[in-house]
């Protein structure tokens, strides 16, 4: 099953927008397979951030990432990595579709509240970045036949 990163960066958090966000995957369907609250080192937000090294916006998005405490998620359910992207929508809140996280809840660029990984390459290589194996955590869910499994 594919699982995918998703970070409620800390414009959510200090927003108050953790249950209406996390609201919108278990609906769909996807479901938890990890969870933690982090204050996000320098060091673990370069690495995160390491394929926009060298673009003007990248010392910002660093500052933005570990102003405050971040919300990291493993989701997890058959097409995770696409369903999350197209669920959170544009990276900028004035360009996402109404509907979408962004869309509903953001108007910056930069602080648009939450990340999802992009490939399911990319989001096994997040994953393994933000949790040990032994805080992920794998169970039967109970409702797969009627939402859809695979
Ligand atoms: P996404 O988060 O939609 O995958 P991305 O990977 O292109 O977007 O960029 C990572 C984050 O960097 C994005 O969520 C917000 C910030 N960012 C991207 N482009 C930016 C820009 N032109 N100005 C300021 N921040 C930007
Ligand atoms: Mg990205």
């Amino acid at each position: 099953m594919e699982r995918t990163l998703i970070l409620l960066k800390p414009d959510c958090i200090q927003r108050r927008l953790v249950g209406a966000i996390v609201q919108r995957f278990e609906q769909k369907g996807l479901r938890l397979a990890g969870m933690k609250l982090v204050q996000v080192s320098h060091s673990l937000a370069e690495q995160h951030y390491a394929v926009h090294k060298g673009k003007p916006f990248y010392e910002s998005l660093l500052q933005f990432l570990t102003s405050g405490p971040t919300l990291a998620l493993v989701l997890e359910g058959r097409e995770a990595v696409a369903v999350a992207r197209s669920l959170i929508g544009a990276t900028d809140g004035t360009k996402a579709a109404p509907g979408t996280i962004r869309g509903d809840f953001a108007l910056s660029v930069q602080n648009n509240l939450i990340h999802g990984s992009d490939s399911p390459e990319n989001a096994a290589a997040e994953v393994a970045l933000w949790f040990k194996p032994e805080e992920l955590v794998s169970y039967q869910p109970v409702d797969s036949s009627w939402i859809g499994g695979r």
